[in-house]
């Protein structure tokens, strides 16, 4: 069943990396716990130990001289702070080990969990399971998480308007978190369970996380302003960091994981939209013309035949995708991302334009709530039946249609079921300020459990294979076996999370542009030499066969 392929440089010099950094974090482990045994070796008072770790965390100019605390203030010192650094490193000083004691551990972690995704999804030490769909079952386990996290974690939330300080904000953060984390369950247990009979919804929903790229990344831009490298380079970080190498371990396409790129691309057309003559954000008709160079993009690219082959063929190393399943291998390398990217290309746009129309819309809302009751009911009233109207009309007419043709109209009409969800979600003031924290939770690793849950809830068994099997720790008992790789899986991605934004955190410096550009250029050339060692270790075996 499993083809694990043969190995692959990438998956060597993952291997040869990460060894000395396991080691390294083990013998820090020991110099700690022998620190703090025998302390009369090197005198740091707990205090100061605790400061230095944070410090080190922010710079790591911070150089620990002789049981003393100094910084290298001085630029051309710092210049060489990386060579000096894997100097330190390769020689396993003593003192450079206990400095980055968290980061070792953190990187070692990273990688045991990887090695347990290539151990379950690629090996046969654990068995698989058929996907078997039982919508009452499905039903069943939904329903009684949401009843479970209305019991314990509705909370209300008392974030006041920026305007006049009441409790107001419709779409705030609780809400847009919750959302994510209720269409994330679905969209999990959609695969778990192999359901296809939602199919529809849950391309809404995907519509709907696009949405919210462009929501959150147009306010963000709109109101910081923040165009900065750093800030960059935090986000494609956040983003593609953990997907990267999953790609080099499990020897998958960047396109297998499509929400990855896909909201790449659109957070980066976002960050264009706005960091384009950023100066005139402010202006109304400014925005205007780019909303509608937005748009006309889009149409050029996706609408004009040809033009997506032609500006994406350059990059096909990158995002192209063969599915191995020989009844779908016929379509071209772009197929999948022409498809997928596609289906949902106006709508960050119209998030956008939501987000553009956000304060206006709040202070709007601000003013209902202040007239009086019986306008103000009626006009609720009003915009709830006509929600309800038109949503029913989209279920009718557009929902139920099967799934090629619904495909076709998707991108026009995504937007109906978003802005009906919005309307309802928001329509009292109570409705408003719950949310149930635990959905909100589940909301806020949304990408590591997709991610996951490919390898370690499901098996996708090859490189590059679409996750069609269930993963079996307890074969036979498909209830039992569902509840401990749910658990394990959740409480993974969950570190994953994490472990992403501490490695974040000490590598993408947030102030200091030059010593962002130095961990990059190390980085990839640390990488590139990995990759030429394991490339020529893997051609020994070959040419002494031969001989
Ligand atoms: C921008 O979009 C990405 C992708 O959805 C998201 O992870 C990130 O949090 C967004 N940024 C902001 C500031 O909302
Ligand atoms: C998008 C939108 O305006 N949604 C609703 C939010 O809440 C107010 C006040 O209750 C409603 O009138 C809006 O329709």
């Amino acid at each position: 069943m499993v083809v694990s392929g043969p190995v692959t440089p990438g998956q060597v010099s993952f291997l040869i990396g990460l060894a000395p950094i396991f080691i390294a974090w083990i013998y820090s482990e020991i110099l700690e716990y022998g620190k703090s045994s025998f302390p009369s070796k090197v005198q740091l008072d707990p205090n100061l130990v605790k400061q230095r770790d944070e410090t080190t965390k922010e710079d790591d100019r911070a150089i620990l001289l002789e049981g003393g605390l100094t910084r290298s203030a001085s630029a051309r010192l710092h210049n060489s702070s990386i060579r000096t650094n894997l100097i330190r490193f390769l020689t396993m000083n003593d003192s450079f080990l206990l400095e980055n004691r968290a980061t070792l551990r953190a990187m070692s972690e990273f990688g045991a969990i990887l090695a347990y995704f290539y151990i379950c999804d690629r090996t046969n030490l654990f068995s698989d399971s058929t996907k078997n769909y039982n919508r009452d079952l499905f039903l069943f386990l939904y329903i009684l998480l949401i009843i479970v996290s209305a019991m314990t974690s509705l909370k209300k939330h008392h974030d006041k308007s920026a305007f006049s300080g009441k409790s107001l904000l419709y779409l705030n953060r609780h809400q847009t978190e919750e959302w994510k984390g209720w269409m994330q369950v679905l969209f999990l247990m959609y695969h778990y369970f192999a359901a296809m009979e939602i199919y529809n919804a849950i391309r809404v929903f995907i519509a709907a996380y696009v949405w919210m790229t462009g929501f959150g990344n147009f306010s963000y831009y709109y109101i910081r302003k923040d165009f900065s490298v750093a800030r960059f380079a935090q986000m494609m970080w956040r983003l593609n960091f953990f997907v990267a190498f999953c790609c080099v371990v499990l020897n998958n396409d960047y396109m297998l994981y499509y929400i990855c790129p896909m909201h790449t691309l659109f957070t980066l057309m976002v960050y264009g939209a706005l960091g384009i003559f950023s100066k005139y954000n402010e202006i109304g008709s400014v925005m205007a013309v780019k909303i509608i160079t937005c748009f006309l993009v889009v149409i050029l690219i996706w609408e004009v035949p040809g033009v997506f082959d032609l500006l994406w063929s350059p990059l096909t190393f990158l995002l192209g995708y063969r599915d191995p399943d020989p009844s779908k291998s016929k379509f071209p390398l772009l197929h999948e991302w022409q498809f997928r990217s596609g289906l949902d290309r106006y709508i960050w746009i119209i998030g956008m334009i939501y987000a553009y129309y956000h304060p206006t819309v709040e202070k709007w809302m601000e003013k209902l709530e202040e007239t009086e009751t019986r306008w103000r009911l009626s006009i609720k009233t009003s915009i709830v039946a006509i929600a309800l109207l038109v949503g029913y009309l989209w279920y009718e007419y557009i929902y139920k249609l099967d799934k090629v043709t619904y495909n076709k109209f998707h991108p026009y009409t995504s937007w109906i079921p978003i802005t009906v969800y919005i309307c309802l979600r928001n329509f009292t003031q109570q409705l408003r300020s719950f949310s149930l924290t635990l959905f909100a939770w589940l909301g806020k690793i949304t990408l590591e459990t997709y991610i996951s849950q490919f390898h370690i809830w499901l098996r996708s068994n090859m490189p590059n294979g679409q996750p069609k099997w269930l993963l079996a720790l307890i074969p036979d008992y498909p209830l039992l076996n569902f509840m401990l790789t749910s658990a394990i899986y959740i409480l993974i991605s969950y570190r994953l999370f994490e472990l992403t934004n501490s490695l974040k955190a000490t590598f993408i410096p947030t102030k200091d542009n030059r010593r962002l550009l130095h961990n990059f250029v190390a980085g990839a050339a640390i990488s590139f030499s990995l990759y030429c060692i394991s490339f020529v270790l893997l051609q020994i075996p070959h040419t002494g066969l031969k001989d």
